[in-house]
């Protein structure tokens, strides 16, 4: 099992992730490739979880369609091409074809799209201290992992490798992109939100927040573009999900597909500052079949 992309794709790499590859396919063409590895507390693990790239694919995939009425009712579209054994016949090596999605190449905004809907992470942190995140003000008494009474737009801009992004108030946005252009991608990032969360939620997983990120076709650009919904979609990588079941204010929640091995790594004797340790392989089956059953879940399809 290869963690690393690199060296079997015949296209330049333009940019990494912590877990994820983009290359350039051609002038108008990305492929957007996902890896086995798996990162907590902020590192990339030594142990690739199997299949992980290709259930991420795969769950992006389905939301990017089930998300398309959604875009459409804001007249916007995403950026999903092609995936899977179809790219193989656009030079894809079908060892990677399985976690990998062909995308229109954008001009992507400068910003981080987050929709929050339950209190949790940096947004507790920000709520203790100020009682908002940001500019978002929220009613007292809320702990982590509170339902909020409505979901919240806390964008934040990129940060590079190895940084973290930083929310910014929405006149962040404003600066960035223009009052138009801000106002839709609140509103589109809210939408997108209630609706995977209405999806997860009658799947028993509760999506407490996720990060989204826009583009525009780079032809007719300018003022009142048209967004384009990229990157990957409501994957555990990119948001929160926790089992409904356990759900409970005033703690932590479990995480639906990392908590085993954040609950070992805990137990491991890492001081998180060294090179973290193989996780065993009871974890990394335990973690495998929590992202199948995520995506069996959700779609109502088994995953083969
Ligand atoms: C792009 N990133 C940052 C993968 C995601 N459709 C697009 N067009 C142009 N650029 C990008 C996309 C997309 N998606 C987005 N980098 C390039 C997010 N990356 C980080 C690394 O992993």
């Amino acid at each position: 099992m290869s963690q690393h992309a690199e060296g079997q794709v015949p296209f330049e790499l333009v940019a990494q992730g912590k877990v994820r590859e983009v290359y350039a396919v051609d002038a108008d063409r990305l492929l957007l490739v996902a890896s086995d590895r798996i990162s907590a507390y902020d590192v990339v693990l030594p142990t690739p979880i199997p299949d992980k790239g290709r259930v991420l694919t795969a769950l992006s995939v389905w939301w990017f369609e089930q998300l398309a009425p959604v875009l459409a009712e804001h007249g916007a579209g995403h950026h999903l091409l092609a995936a899977g054994a179809a790219l193989v016949d656009e030079g894809v090596p079908a060892e990677l074809a399985g976690r990998s999605m062909l995308v229109r190449r954008l001009e992507m905004l400068p910003v981080e799209c987050v929709a929050r809907g339950y209190l949790s992470g940096s947004g507790t942190d920000q709520y203790q201290r100020t009682g908002a995140i940001v500019d978002v003000p929220l009613p007292a008494g809320l702990v982590e992992g509170s339902r909020l009474p409505e979901p919240v737009f806390t964008p934040s801009t990129k940060a590079g490798v190895g940084e973290h992004d930083e929310a910014i108030p929405f006149a962040g946005v404003v600066d960035a992109v223009g009052a138009e252009q801000a106002e839709a991608l609140r509103a589109l990032t809210l939408a997108l939100y209630r609706r995977g969360h209405e999806i997860a939620q009658e799947a028993g997983i509760v999506l407490a927040d996720s990060k989204f990120e826009f583009g525009t076709l780079p032809r007719p650009a300018g003022p009142g573009a048209r967004l384009v919904l990229g990157d990957e979609v409501l994957t555990p990588d990119s948001s929160r999900f926790w089992p409904a079941t356990t759900w409970s204010p005033g703690a932590a929640q479990p995480s639906f597909d990392k908590q085993f091995v954040r609950d070992w790594l805990t137990t491991s004797g890492w001081d998180r500052v060294s090179a973290p340790p193989e996780l065993p392989e009871d974890v990394v089956a335990a973690t495998r079949d929590r992202y199948v059953r995520a995506y069996e879940q959700l779609t109502g399809t088994s995953f083969d």
